[in-house]
């Protein structure tokens, strides 16, 4: 094994992520707790962390002054402090409003400050300088998504015997979008610190390769680009997933039956239920939707006591001007329907706009005959795999955006394209009318897939592929 002790009481094995793993809890007495946060990511890590006393860096969440570092659930913790303006130009800003609708094919317009990208920079430095402290003598270290590009090579620099694993959870865009960037260089070359750079789909794999040769020059071969240096960085697509037994079992409990009957009965006991669950983000195509829905009643194609819509918006990066747009637009589009086809105590769509718990969300995809998930791009799409994960008895439909990642695998969905209104309505139809012996057949396959691949197989094909000498 990699680990040991030439530096006592560092770290065999170091995660790397913007935020950490748990939530702060401020108790009445005044004393601090912390909640292990219900992500996917923390789960996954959970045995490779235990079993070679893993440390995970992080943003802990507040502008206050950042905790020491602590032990908790298992891990040892390492919050990276962030100042309020370091929050609003290195996460709002550069993350947020430029990386990300540049990598989600300006579905927004990108904006370009060039004091947003020094905070970026200085901010991904204290990441790579606290994981430089924090990892024992040749310890791998696993660097997550769009927020810590720059930190593989970063990270190189101050330790050259670290290995270095990268994972991009976002779509990575081709050249032709990616070029605009004003550092695309440094970004391309911070991620080429890493040993393994991870992506979502085979084609963002493939639009690195081809980045690193057109933006950097360099040579590439199969799934490798060779620096000038001698090394070789490999890239290559490992699609994440979700901790399938664990909501299967949350989705197979009794009451958790009952809520979904009474979800069905407290919206007017419609003969079937459509069902989109999102962060209210402009990727996530909530608009395209909801528009494709209120043509269908309006056409008197669908009827209201044939069809339901419920539609949850978890709030999401509200300080970000797009998102406070968006908002408003779904909001409108969502009043426009009711307005003119709800009835009294009975809109047309069911809007939230709020988070809820594992245990009401599994009861909303029992509950859903229709799951809806429309995005305009997507790395994978996580709520997917989770309808998918809840429909233990092989009932219900999924229509899936052919631009989230989740449609490489899932060849049985009814995929759509969610710029194509009319194409949208007309499988909208058939999947409310879907028969249910053909229903049956696609969500077996569906499962059969996803059982196979759940999110502890990413993480250990990825490390794998990194070191075959991890314990996992
Ligand atoms: P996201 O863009 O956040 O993730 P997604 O993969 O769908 O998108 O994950 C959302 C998660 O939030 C799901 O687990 C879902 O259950 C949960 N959620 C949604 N609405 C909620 C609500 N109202 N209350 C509580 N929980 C809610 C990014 C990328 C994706 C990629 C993931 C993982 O954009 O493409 O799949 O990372 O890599």
């Amino acid at each position: 094994s990699k680990g040991g002790s030439g530096r006592s009481g560092r770290s065999a094995f170091v995660v790397v992520a913007n935020r950490l793993p748990v939530d702060r809890v401020d108790t009445p007495d005044g004393s601090t707790q912390w909640r292990r946060s219900p992500g996917g990511l923390v789960t996954a890590l959970d045995p490779v962390m235990k079993a070679n006393k893993g440390a995970w860096i992080g943003w802990a969440g507040s502008t206050d002054e950042a905790p020491e570092p602590f032990d908790e659930a298992g891990m040892h913790l390492v919050p990276v402090p962030l100042s309020a303006k370091e929050v609003e130009e290195y996460y709002e800003g550069f993350s947020n409003a430029t990386l990300w609708p540049l990598y989600h094919d300006v579905i927004a317009p990108p904006v370009y400050r060039r004091e947003w990208w020094e905070a970026y920079v200085k901010v991904n430095r204290r990441f790579a300088e606290a994981a430089a402290e924090t990892a024992d003598d040749g310890a791998l270290v696993w660097v997550h998504d769009y927020q810590l590009q720059l930190v593989p090579e970063m990270l190189r620099a101050l330790r050259p015997d670290l290995r270095i694993g990268y994972f991009l959870h976002i779509p990575l865009p081709p050249v032709e979008l990616f070029a605009r960037l004003p550092w695309r260089q440094q970004i391309l070359r911070g991620l080429l610190g890493a040993d393994l750079v991870g992506f979502q789909r085979p084609g963002a794999a493939s639009n690195f390769l081809r980045l690193t040769r057109r933006l950097l020059g360099y040579q590439t071969q199969r799934d490798q680009t060779f620096l000038p240096d001698g090394r070789v960085v490999r890239a290559r697509s490992f699609p994440i997933s979700i901790d399938v037994a664990q909501l299967e079992e949350i989705a197979r409990r009794p009451e958790t039956q009952r809520r979904a009957e009474e979800i069905r009965e407290e919206i007017g006991s419609p003969a079937k239920v459509l069902l989109g669950i999102d962060r209210l983000d402009y990727t996530k195509g909530i608009g395209e939707r909801i528009h494709a829905f209120a043509e269908l009643l309006t056409d008197g194609d669908v009827t209201p006591d044939e069809a339901t819509f419920i539609q949850v918006a978890t709030p999401s990066r509200e300080r970000v001007e797009q998102y406070k747009l968006l908002r408003d637009e779904v909001e409108l589009a969502v009043g426009r329907v009711n307005g003119t086809h709800g009835r009294i105590g009975r809109p047309a769509v069911t809007y939230l706009h709020s988070n809820h718990d594992r245990e009401e969300l599994a009861a909303l995809y029992r509950a859903a005959d229709v799951m809806v998930v429309t995005p305009l791009r997507d790395g994978m799409n996580l709520v997917a795999k989770e309808y998918i994960a809840c429909r233990y008895d092989n009932t219900g439909a999924l229509l899936l955006s052919e631009f989230a990642g989740a449609a490489d695998e899932f060849r049985q969905a009814f995929l759509v394209n969610p710029y194509d209104v009319d194409g949208l309505k007309t499988t909208l139809v058939d999947a409310l009318r879907l028969d249910p012996r053909n229903a049956t057949r696609r969500m077996r396959s569906m499962r059969r897939h996803l059982v196979e691949h759940d999110v502890d197989r990413w993480a250990s094909s990825f490390l794998s592929a990194l070191t075959g000498e991890l314990r996992t």
